[in-house]
């Protein structure tokens, strides 16, 4: 038998209802070493559960402790090394209503097993050896995920993706610092060597490859928390309608009176699978009008805070006038100018347009453009996050990427200790990297970091 699996027939077993209440089905999981044994006390049907195939469905009754029928059932039992926990496992599928659930998993508590905790059952799934660490943070994210390009990235760190990638890096590592070690070793050693050159061009790049990881983060938070997109511009131009055709539906007062919105306005949507807070905000102009005053400093507020700024003017007005004051330094924020209105005709260009980027013309009224304008806040999004080249590409998350940044940096050290032929402090540093990488895909973790990761998931998961 496999240490990892025999390391886990003492464990306690647990129990939860994996699925919400009120649905039509509710799941029951048991896992732990003496799985079988507990549920049996509940199971009134033929064979008893040792003797059922494994992995096959049976239907039968489930009593209490009294004998008590409670629930028509179906059942399936897990062998130690074939479930997702790889301790003995066994599954009840009864009638969705909370109290039948909550009635099997009282029971099942009578029975031996105690109440699991958030994520217990995937963070047995880790410390059995059945996922690594970047795998079971994958399964959160797949929960949690809310949008088509979210959840492709969950599912490929659950893959095993994201941790390939992190494995192969980590062995490059090791192999590197093998070599280190060989010449502090066997300074002597007369055989063919790799000069110290190379040895510190390989740190050099395992370190680029390592920065360039870490660098992706911002795209995984835009994929994990959604991106912040306001629309913004002088008051009348159209903001409440766009959000509202983008949305597709009336969200919004949309009035022909400037200065209609007045409090800002957030709503998630999903663009080309990406998730957006959308924010409609109060037009931007002087006023002396005190509400309208406060609605305008959180646009301010807002618009500094964003991932991007689309500034939506009036195909209906002259140009001149209508593009935003940047305060020094704002240019630099990521900008999409947008000419809403276009149904009306898009005047021409003034000769001191500030905008690098190029101009998108839309109709909210006729819809004219929009699909135009949901491509440019993607690619602007993209090559703001640095996600623009392969959406793809597996993108950590904040543990991660200080992780990988971390890592990073010992390998430059790493490199300059190399070139200089300071073998030991290269040595060290080395190990340094190696110790991140590895805390990644917790080849080393403690009670305290596992308790944080799996504090996020739910309970019976
Ligand atoms: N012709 C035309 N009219 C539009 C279009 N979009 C909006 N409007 C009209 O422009 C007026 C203002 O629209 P809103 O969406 O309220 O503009 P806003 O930018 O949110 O305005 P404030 O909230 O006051 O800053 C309304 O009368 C809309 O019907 C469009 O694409 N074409
Ligand atoms: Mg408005």
């Amino acid at each position: 038998m496999p240490e990892a699996i025999s390391k886990t027939t003492t464990e306690p077993v647990i129990a939860a209802i994996a699925t919400a209440l009120g649905g039509a089905i509710a799941v029951i999981r048991v896992s732990g070493a003496d799985a079988v044994a507990v549920a049996q006390r509940l199971w009134q049907g033929k064979p008893a559960l040792a003797r059922l195939p494994p992995r096959v469905l049976t239907l039968g009754r489930v009593g209490d402790a009294a004998g008590q029928p409670m629930d028509r059932v179906l059942v399936v039992c897990f062998p130690a090394g074939a479930s997702y926990t790889g301790e003995p496992m066994v599954e009840f599928q009864a009638h969705g209503g909370a109290a039948g659930a909550r009635a099997i998993l009282a029971a099942l508590y009578a029975a031996g097993a105690r109440p699991a905790a958030p994520g217990e059952f995937t963070r047995r799934a880790f410390l059995n050896g059945r996922l690594d660490l970047t795998q079971a943070e994958a399964v959160a994210d797949l929960i949690a995920a809310n949008s088509r390009l979210a959840l492709r990235q969950a599912e490929l760190s659950l893959e095993g993706g994201f941790g390939a990638g992190v494995r192969t890096l980590w062995q490059a590592v090791t192999d590197l610092a093998a070599e280190v070690e060989a010449r502090l070793d066997f300074p002597e050693e007369p055989l063919a060597v790799t000069p110290a050159a190379e040895l510190a061009a390989t740190a050099g790049r395992l370190a680029a490859t390592g920065r360039a990881q870490a660098e992706r983060r911002q795209w995984g938070d835009l994929l994990r928390h959604g991106a912040h997109v306001v629309l913004a511009g002088p008051p009348n131009a159209g903001k409440s309608s766009l959000l509202n055709t983008i949305l597709g539906r009336d969200r919004a007062l949309v009035t022909p009176v400037p200065g209609t919105t007045r409090d800002t306005l957030e709503e998630l949507v999903e663009i080309r699978g990406l998730p957006v807070w959308l924010v409609d905000t109060a037009g931007l102009r002087q006023t002396d009008e005190p509400v309208e005053r406060a609605g305008i400093d959180r646009t301010r507020a807002h618009i500094a805070a964003a991932n991007l700024t689309v500034w939506i003017m009036d195909a209906g007005q002259p140009l001149a006038g209508q593009w935003p004051d940047l305060d020094p330094g704002q240019e630099l924020r990521p900008f999409l100018p947008v000419i809403n209105k276009s149904d009306l005709g898009v005047p021409p260009l003034a000769a001191n347009w500030p905008f690098s980027r190029p101009l998108v013309a839309v109709s909210a009224l006729t819809g004219a453009g929009l699909d135009e304008l949901e491509q440019a806040i993607v690619t602007a999004l993209g090559a703001a996050a640095g996600g623009a080249a392969g959406h793809d590409l597996p993108a950590p998350n904040a543990r991660q990427s200080e992780l990988l940044a971390r890592a990073a940096a010992a390998l430059e050290d790493a490199a300059t200790g190399l070139a200089a032929e300071h073998w030991e402090t290269a040595a060290i540093s080395l190990g340094e990297a190696a110790n991140a990488l590895g805390q990644i895909l917790g080849l080393t973790h403690s009670p305290d970091l596992l308790d944080t990761i799996f504090s996020r998931f739910c309970i019976g998961k």
